[in-house]
């Protein structure tokens, strides 16, 4: 889905990287320090006053002191006499004063030599500079993270791990196939290596002016979202190099401990998303560790009067709050409608039912709102559990929350029928309201806004077209024909958006009004982000028919992308795909890597290759394998207690 958010973004500017740990252990660190100086001064004052007190006291020479074969200890004399002035010294006179005179001097040079020492001591302390101090106070906090990280590294228990099937090859059959293959592939290396070079370790990058680049939906933090995103299409194209390289930045800077607030819905689908992707292809615990940290820490902002989560959480407080735009302090039903899938695997994988039951809940809740119209609207307010205004697409703001619910009853092994009608049902409303033909005879998915049907297609709900048919088998009253039909109905109408412009590059949004068909009237709605969805459609529907075209259409799309968006420091978006001179808005945005360049790679891969009786992939097209679950429990989980 997107939101204003996701818009090209208003060159926020982020502070530079903090690799410090997080402030508690700092602030420990920093305490650790000054409380040896307190103990060193209350030492030394203590020295002092025995030194004096030494000369002060009455003839000491009175004192007997007695040998414990340990160190020299002064121990109080026992006075034997009645009527003793202080009780509370003890006197025993001692037969040879000669003998405690010299023991007497020994004791004296000693707390005068130990008193000196204390004060060089402290002296040295005081004479270091600001930055000696500093260092000191760094080698502190360096030893506290490292204590972390080593419990950080604590093995999750062990689970049974779904069969993995076809995590690489996928070699095409002739040569034609393997040359276009050959040549995303070296599209994505563009992509990374000048991202590696230019941008390494912040979210994404400016490939004109070759910076970092991000967005307020990462927060203010440098999280590193492109190799995230970008892992497990550098493993399944045999990058293995990068692959390493992305492992190696995660293992030793991926810090969630940051204060910083972030989008609930795009943490999930591009970092746990990827990171449990990147742990199924691999094998490598460190990705499902990350994942586990980072889960924990978007969970408070499920603190909600409802359980209905924020939009933003801040991961150090945990304190949520909504997107400001959204109407009536609501929250998106695409941002918390897609979570099921890597909440599910969590649980999964950590035996910890928690994830589950959060989303489960967000179900249920779903389940007894009254829906106008049969069709559940984009927002909903976390306070009052009621809908903000009726505004219902399958585009931006509720796209994939229809996708999640078709998918958790594919990853369940088709056995999550409760999704399964509740998909159904959706779908039954959108096609009565929302999906029409245009006068030209394309079939396109308008949007609804309070009983009014907007004739306006976004580019996010292309998607759609993959998605019915990736739902026609099992459809009620066995309607699989039908949802293919419309499947390739819907390719075609995004394919005509991307026809009918002057790069051959779809609009963000495009029109079917009188005249105007699958064309974008507004400057503002001309944009191409490189975005995936058009080509993910293309590649479902390549999958389930095997109909030639959609290779052939993923291929034009390629060579736009190619033509228009490649500059030398990566690829960009474009400002007006109408305008044959280009503009870039000088953006490589993280789900390029992610998405668009996969599925690019997947259309011209055999099937063979990441199945689709296996893996289901988040809306981020990240690849999760199929999990045996019985009806939604995870009680046949061993790993669930
Ligand atoms: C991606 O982050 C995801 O596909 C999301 O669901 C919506 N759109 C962007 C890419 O366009």
């Amino acid at each position: 889905m997107t939101t204003p958010a996701l818009l090209p973004l208003s060159g926020r500017r982020i502070p530079p990287l903090n690799l410090g740990p997080p402030s508690f252990p700092h602030h420990r660190a920093t305490l650790r320090l000054s409380e040896k100086f307190i103990l060193l001064l209350i030492l030394s004052a203590f020295i002092t006053l025995c030194f004096g007190a030494f000369f002060f006291l009455p003839d000491s020479s009175k004192h007997k002191r007695f040998d414990l074969g340990l160190e020299d200890v002064l121990i109080p004399h026992v006075d034997a006499g009645k009527g003793a002035k202080n009780p509370g010294v003890f006197l025993i006179h001692g037969p040879d004063e000669h003998r405690h005179r010299e023991e007497e001097e020994r004791l004296r040079n000693k707390i005068r030599a130990d008193h000196e020492k204390a004060l060089e001591e402290a002296k040295e302390k005081l004479k270091k500079s600001r930055e000696e101090i500093r260092a000191e106070i760094q080698t502190e906090k360096n030893k506290v993270v490292q204590e972390m990280k080593t419990k950080e590294k604590k093995p999750l228990p062990a689970v049974p791990i779904p069969n993995l099937i076809g995590t690489h090859g996928g070699d095409p059959e002739d040569n034609d196939l393997r040359e276009k293959r050959e040549k995303i592939k070296e599209m994505m290396k563009h992509a990374w290596d000048n991202y590696r070079i230019y941008g390494w370790g912040h979210n994404e990058l400016r490939p004109i002016a070759r910076k970092g680049h991000s967005t307020n939906i990462f927060g203010s933090s440098q999280m590193g979202a492109t190799i995230v995103d970008a892992l497990d299409t550098l493993y399944i194209m045999g990058l293995h190099d990068e692959f390493r390289d992305g492992q190696k930045w995660i293992e030793n800077n991926l810090d969630f401990s940051v204060n910083s607030e972030v989008s609930v819905f795009e943490v999930n689908i591009r970092f746990i998303g990827g990171l449990l992707a990147a742990y199924y292809l691999s094998g490598e615990e460190i990705f499902k560790i990350k994942a586990v940290q980072l889960a924990e820490k978007l969970l408070p902002a499920f603190n909600t009067p409802t359980g209905i989560p924020w939009a933003m959480v801040n991961l150090k407080s945990g304190v949520g709050r909504n997107w400001g735009w959204a109407s009536a302090g609501s929250s998106i039903l695409a941002e918390f409608g897609t979570l099921h899938m890597e909440f599910v695997h969590l649980s999964y994988l950590t035996g910890n039912p928690i994830y589950y039951k959060k989303v489960m809940h967000i179900r249920k809740l779903l389940q007894k709102m009254d829906r106008p119209n049969g069709l559940y609207p984009n927002y909903l307010n976390p306070r009052t559990g009621r809908w903000g205004q009726y505004h219902t697409s399958v585009g931006g703001l509720g796209d994939s929350f229809y996708e999640y619910l078709l998918k958790a009853w594919l990853m369940s092994d088709k056995t999550d029928h409760e999704a399964r009608k509740m998909y159904d049902d959706a779908i039954e409303a959108i096609e009565k309201h929302l999906i029409r033909k245009s006068r030209g005879g394309l079939t396109f998915i308008g949007e609804w806004k309070n009983g009014h049907l907007e004739k306006k297609m976004g580019h996010l709900a292309c998607f759609a077209g993959g998605m019915f048919v990736l739902g026609a088998d099992g459809s009620r009253m066995d309607q699989a024909g039908h949802y293919l039909e419309l499947g390739a109905e819907i390719a075609r109408t995004c394919h005509e958006s991307y026809d009918r412009t002057a790069l051959k590059l779809g609009p963000e949004s495009f029109k079917f009004d009188g005249a105007v068909e699958a064309v974008a009237v507004r400057q503002a709605e001309k944009y191409y982000i490189l975005r995936p969805e058009v080509i993910e459609t293309y590649w479902y529907l390549w999958r389930f028919t095997h109909d030639p075209r959609y290779r052939e259409w993923g291929w034009e799309a390629a060579l736009a992308i190619e033509k228009y968006c490649r500059v030398t420091g990566g690829f960009s978006g474009v400002k007006d795909v109408y305008s044959s001179t280009p503009t870039h808005d000088d953006v490589q945005q993280s789900f390029f890597l992610a998405e668009t360049l996969k599925y690019l790679y997947l259309l011209f891969s055999s099937d063979d290759l990441l199945p689709l009786d296996h893996w289901v992939f988040n809306t981020e097209a990240h690849p999760l394998p199929v999990l045996h679950l019985a009806n939604t429990t995870l009680s046949r989980n061993p790993a669930v207690r």
